[in-house]
């Protein structure tokens, strides 16, 4: 079974694209995220190099939506795209609005490592 990190990789860094076209999401919803059952509402691709994500985890330490304590704030902004589902989209045709942004994202992190485990927001 996958870790958390690895899912987290697997669902939120695609650190080789710069350009997005609008038809983005609904690729990479269908390959990356292999939503079975729903359509996931929103996901976070960051497109920045999986160093610069890794160290958010040394990065300002702040409180995670849901209280728990090990969320971290990028001190630089990142290039990234939100995908948010279409309203009136319904399963299995999840159909979602492309965004291409620049902001400093929020992750959980996690263990020794100190890996990325799961994508909190962006601000
Ligand atoms: P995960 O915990 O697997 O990373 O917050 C619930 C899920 O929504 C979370 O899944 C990540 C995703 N999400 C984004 O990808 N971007 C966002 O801006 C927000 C708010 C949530």
């Amino acid at each position: 079974k996958e870790s958390q990190a690895e899912k987290f990789l697997q669902q939120h860094m695609d650190p080789d694209t710069s350009t997005v076209t609008s038809s983005y999401c609904n690729e990479m919803m269908k390959h990356r995220n292999r939503t079975v059952g729903f359509c996931k509402p929103v996901i976070t691709f960051i497109h920045q190099p999986l160093p610069d994500v890794q160290v958010i985890c040394f990065q300002g330490n702040v409180r995670c939506k849901n209280g728990q304590s090990n969320c971290h704030q990028s001190s630089s902004k990142m290039r990234i795209t939100d995908c948010r589902l279409k309203k009136g989209s319904k399963y299995p045709k999840c159909d979602y609005k492309t965004q291409q942004l620049q902001k400093s994202i929020i992750v959980a992190c996690e263990c020794v490592q100190y890996e990325t485990v799961h994508f909190d927001g962006s601000v």
